[in-house]
Formats: C-alpha cells, structure tokens, sequence
C-alpha cells in the first residue's frame, strides 16, 4: 500500500510505539531565549556533556529590548550554554528562529522539535517540523525519543493558482476558516495537489506557521523541484532530497481548496479563527500598522511592501512598523534600495526580531485598530488589552497603511511583480558553532528550576480559576513586559493568569501546602504557545490539577512533564457544576489512574458527583506519579 509524505518520514524515525502514542528520533532541534532559557537549566540537570542529535540551534529572536539586565544575563547563558554543549548560537540581530532556520538549516525528511510552537515553519521545506515544551526539546537533545500522539494525516489539496493580490496568508486564513481554531488535536496536515508547484518554499513557510493556529501536530509540504530551487539559492543544493507521497497513499481527512477562488482575507478580533473577507470589513480606519514576524517576513513578502510603499508617504495619523525576518531579508532589501523605498514612505524599521508580536515592543495606543501580518491576535497579547489587533497578508497590510483604512489590496491597481535574485545572500558570520569548556555565565536573572513533589495519593483541593472556551497560554503565563522573568520562575509565578484574575497567584501560594490548587477550562484549554512556563509556573503554585472540556496537546504535554494531572469532563454539561471557590476530592487518584479505573470528582459545595476521564500512555503516568520529568532521574 502506498504511504504519505508524513509516513514515509515517521517509518524512518519511529523508535517506540504504544497504544496511543510514537516516540521519534529527533535529528535537528531549535530553542528561542525565551523558552530557551528554561530548556537548557533542565539539560544541564540531565548531566549529559554533550548533545546527541544531528544538529541543535540556539536562537535569540524574542526578547532583545534589553530593557534592565535580565534580557543581557539571559543572552550570555545562552551563548556559553551553546559553547559548551556544541550547539549552533544565532545571535541577537541575526533573525526569527523560524526564518533563519528554513533559510539556513532546515532538511527535507528530517525530524525537528523546537521550543516554540511555530516550529512547523520548516514543514515549508519538507521537515516533519513539530513545537514542543522545554522539556521536551532538552530530552531530545540528549538523544531520548520525542512523543506525539499517533497521528492522523489530513491531506489539504491546494488546486489551481493564486490571483494576483491573493497570497499564501490568504490560504492559510482560509484554511483557518475551515479548521476554526479547535477540534484539530492529533492530525498532521500535508499539503498536495496541482497548485504547489506555483508556491515557493517561503510561501509554503506561511501556510505550515500558521497551521499551528488550528491545533495540528505539524503541516508539511512535498520536497520538489520548488525546494530544490530554494535550496540551490541558499547555497545548500546538496542538502535537499525529494520527498512525495505515493499516488496510492491514504489519508484520514482530505480537503480541497481552489487557489483561483483565494481571495484577502482577515482574521479579526480576538482569535486568528475568525476570518473573514478583507472586502466584508475594509473601510474602518486603521491606527497601527506592522508587518514582519515569523509569518510574513520573508524578501518576497517585503520586497512586494516596498514596492507598494514606493514613492508614496503613510499618513500622519498612521503608525507603521516592519521588521525584516531575518539579517539575509534585511541585507538584501538594504542593498537593492527596497530598505529604502520603505523608510521613504514613512516606515519604522524594527529590529529582526519577534518584537510586537509577543506585544513587548510597539504596543499600540488605548483602544486602537492594529493591522499585523502575524499569526496571533489573541486579546492583550499586543500589550493593549483594549486593542483590536486583526491579521491580513503583507500586500493587505500595506495597502491599508497607505489608505489608513482597512482596503482590500485589489483596489491599489497592478499588483507589483517580484523578480527573485540569482541567489540569497549567505553570510552565516551571526551564526556561532564553537566548542570549548567555557565556565556557563550565570547572572542574578538565571535561577535555578523549582521541583514538585510526587504525586499525591488523592486531591483535596479549591478550584482556583474557572475560565472558558479558547484559553490560551497568553492568557494562563502572560509574556510581553514579563518575558524578562523566564528564567526566574518564583518572579514569573506571581502573573499567572495575570490577564484573567490578577488575584489567581497569590490566592494559590496562601493554599500551597494545604490544600490542592486546581484549575477549571473550557475546550481547547492552553491552545497557542508551547510556553512550558503555563504549566512550570502553575506547578510551583501548588497546582495540581487542569479539569477541562479539552486541552490542547503541547500544553497538555508540558502539564504531564510537570506533574500536573490533566481531566477531562466525561460529560461537556458537567462543566456547568463546578465553578470558582469550590471544595472538591477525588479519593485514590493515583490508584485508580495505575488501574486505569474511572475517576469520580466529588464537588463537597454542591454535593455533586462528577465522571472525569484521561487518556495517559503508561510513559506519561510514570511521569506524573514521579511529580513530573525532572524528578525522573
Ligand atoms: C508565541 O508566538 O506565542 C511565542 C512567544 O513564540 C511562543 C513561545 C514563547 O512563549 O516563548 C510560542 O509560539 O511557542
Ligand atoms: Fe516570534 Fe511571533 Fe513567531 Fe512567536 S509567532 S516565534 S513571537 S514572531
């Protein structure tokens, strides 16, 4: 029987399999400061010298606002952490992780985890490329298995050819609208059909980043003749191989979608599942505009800006913002005068960083409308929460700031055409590979990781927190200003849930030791970042427990690895007989999950019983029993 893309890569990589989970060989990993932090404390703990995958890149992308000393402290740990270990160190200024690892290091064919959930990115290039906890990155760089659910495979057919002013965001909205933001756990889209060919790796790029937004494992792409040619410009021809799936090859899901049919569109406020057309929306007038992140950055994506920019001024009312994705990207449009058409209209260059797009840089003014070209516009994650931040192409983005209004890129006229370069230019003098015995610097910012308790026998406990349907990590571990506390977990503790209930934190420390902290989520629980903080944070606070109608699977990944047991209601209803400040018990917990028996949550406030399941693989209640990975030895 013929297999798919994403077969014929896990067949080479599977290296343990259970009832409802693989666990894979990892070849390439990629850590970003911000979670990068945590994740090389918890390898170091491992006490392994050395790494053991085939390559392993440590970015710095997030936080580079250096803003007191605690960004600084961070980004020298992480440079001698990488000396001292033989991995790749990106430094500050070089790029997005995601941008400069599908130009410079991606694979066709390989595995890559990364400790940021757009890791999919690199599925643009033919990479089985899946986001991941800390954790989880840290044990894979010590050689051990990376664990998924067994997946299903979801073929998205991309038919036809985009029209002009219709581009790869456009598809991935679409794609969005279709797969809405939950019910997407467990597949892995691979993307066919007559259309690819016409799409470059860059745009594919777009279209893998943004599947994180539906929930799925990952998104890849075919390895051809596209590829091929990507590679060939970033000087790495050799590196590529062909990838496709055999004409006979099954999938669980097949969706087909027309590329003539793409039209603008726009993900509104405050989830990137609510697309609309830009047409039904555009005239409202626009305060903010940005364009850039690991989404839309590319030198296709820019030099199309520039050259709609090109001899024209934004107006006064309008602030406009670009951010190169990478150094490549900004050193070429800075030698052929792109860089220049763009400061000329009025553009404020930002740094080749994730910069507003994790809302600790540019957050825009009380109550504004903010254009963006990036993948999230979740409520506050600007750092405004009474912003509306909506997500559009580049081309949309920069018609729009031109107007000042929200305007479907089709009414500018013709649409610019990009002639690509012979080549890219390769200059990787950003990126460090040495390996020396260094003494790893520690500022006062590096503290070191709290640990749990085993788990308890049975849970007594408060429910802490009721939130609803689509909490995301943002909303659990805030990020913007308080990126700096990443790699000081008692700090960053104190703003958990900080954006919901700015009480949640302290209420939970004055429990912690008597009673158990637990948390009460609608469906979808922690969709969005793959911030292990969202569960490392809540476990220092004496939480216990995530009873949920469903939750997402990195978040529920890094609760396991944590020690946080993570429930789901039997009964969706059952939800509305618990809330905020009750008492509950669920007697032998431990035992009964070591049986795999039922679980009955006894409500002592309202003297209800309430049926909860779980679905644990023996390997993740080990780890749960031993009060999470790190006491694992
Ligand atoms: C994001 O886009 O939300 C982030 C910031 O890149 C996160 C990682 C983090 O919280 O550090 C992600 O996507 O995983
Ligand atoms: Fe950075 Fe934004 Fe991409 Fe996250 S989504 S990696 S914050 S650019």
């Amino acid at each position: 029987m013929g297999k798919n893309i994403v077969e014929k890569i896990l067949d080479k990589h599977i290296v343990d399999e259970s009832k409802n989970e693989i666990g894979i060989k990892i070849d390439q990993t990629l850590t970003q400061d911000a979670t990068g932090t945590a994740a090389y404390l918890e390898f170091e703990s491992m006490g392994i010298k050395g790494i053991k995958t085939e390559l392993s890149v440590s970015y710095v992308d997030h936080n580079t606002v250096q803003v007191g000393y605690e960004n600084a402290d961070d980004h020298e740990f992480l440079r001698t952490v990488a000396e001292k270990y033989n991995i790749f160190f990106s430094r500050p200024g070089n790029g997005i992780c995601h941008q400069v690892h599908l130009e410079r290091f991606a694979r066709p064919g390989k595995t890559l985890i990364g400790s940021d959930s757009h890791t999919p990115t690199a599925g643009g290039i033919g990479s089985l490329a899946i986001g991941a906890g800390g954790l989880d990155v840290a044990v894979s760089m010590s050689g051990k298995p990376f664990y998924i659910p067994k997946p299903k495979v979801m073929k998205i057919n991309l038919n036809g050819k985009l029209k002009d002013w219709a581009s790869a965001k456009d598809v991935v909205l679409k794609v969005l609208e279709i797969l809405t933001t939950k019910g997407n756990v467990g597949y892995i889209i691979e993307y066919g059909g007559d259309g690819i060919k016409n799409l470059s790796v860059p745009e594919r790029a777009t279209i893998t980043n943004m599947g994180a937004e539906t929930g799925v494992t990952s998104s890849v792409f075919p390895s051809d003749e596209s590829t091929k040619e990507f590679m060939r410009m970033q000087n790495r021809e050799n590196e590529w191989a062909e990838l496709k799936a055999d004409d006979d090859a099954k999938y669980d899901k097949i969706i087909n979608i027309n590329l003539d049919e793409i039209e603008p569109m726009v993900a509104c406020p405050h989830s990137p599942g609510n697309v609309k057309k830009v047409e039904e929306i555009e005239g409202m007038d626009v305060d903010q505009v940005l364009i850039g992140s690991c989404t839309n950055s590319s030198y296709h994506d820019l030099m199309i800006v520039s050259k709609i920019l090109k001899n024209k001024k934004i107006p006064e009312n309008v602030s406009f913002g670009i951010a190169p994705g990478s150094r490549q990207v900004l050193s070429m449009i800075a030698e052929n005068g792109g860089l220049a058409d763009m400061i000329s209209a009025g553009a404020r260059i930002l740094e080749s960083a994730c910069g507003f797009c994790i809302g600790n840089s540019q957050s825009p003014r009380t109550n504004s409308v903010s254009l963006r070209t990036n993948n999230r516009n979740f409520l506050g994650r600007s750092g405004t929460k009474s912003a509306n931040v909506y997500l559009v192409s580049p081309e949309t983005a920069a018609v729009s700031a031109l107007n000042g209004k929200l305007t479907d890129p089709r009414k500018f006229g013709n649409c610019p055409k990009i002639k690509m370069p012979e080549s890219f230019l390769v200059d990787d003098s950003m990126i460090i590979k040495k390996k020396a015995d260094v003494e790893i610097y520690r500022g006062p910012n590096i503290v070191s990781l709290p640990k749990n308790e085993p788990m308890p026998e049975g849970i007594k406990g408060k429910i802490m927190i009721k939130v609803g349907d689509l909490t995301t990590t943002d909303h659990i571990m805030p990020a913007g200003k308080l990126l700096k506390y990443r790699s000081n977990i008692v700090e960053y503790s104190k703003h958990v849930f900080e954006p919901v209930d700015q009480t949640f934190a302290e209420r939970c420390l004055s429990n912690k030791g008597n009673l158990h902290n637990i948390i009460v989520g609608g469906l979808s629980y922690g969709q969005g970042s793959s911030r292990e903080h969202a569960a490392l944070c809540p476990m220092y606070l004496g939480v216990k427990a995530v009873i949920a109608k469903s939750i997402e699977r990195i978040h529920k990944a890094n609760l396991i690895n944590f020690g946080i047991l993570p429930l789901i209601f039997e009964n969706d209803s059952d939800y509305d007989l618990i809330d905020k400040d009750d008492e509950i018990e669920i007697k032998d917990v431990k035992e009964k999950i070591k049986k795999n028996e039922n679980i009955v949550l006894e409500n002592i406030t309202r003297n209800k019983k309430i049926n909860l399941k779980y679905e644990l693989s023996d390997r993740q209640k080990n780890i749960l029993f031993a009060g999470g990975l790190l006491n694992m030895g």
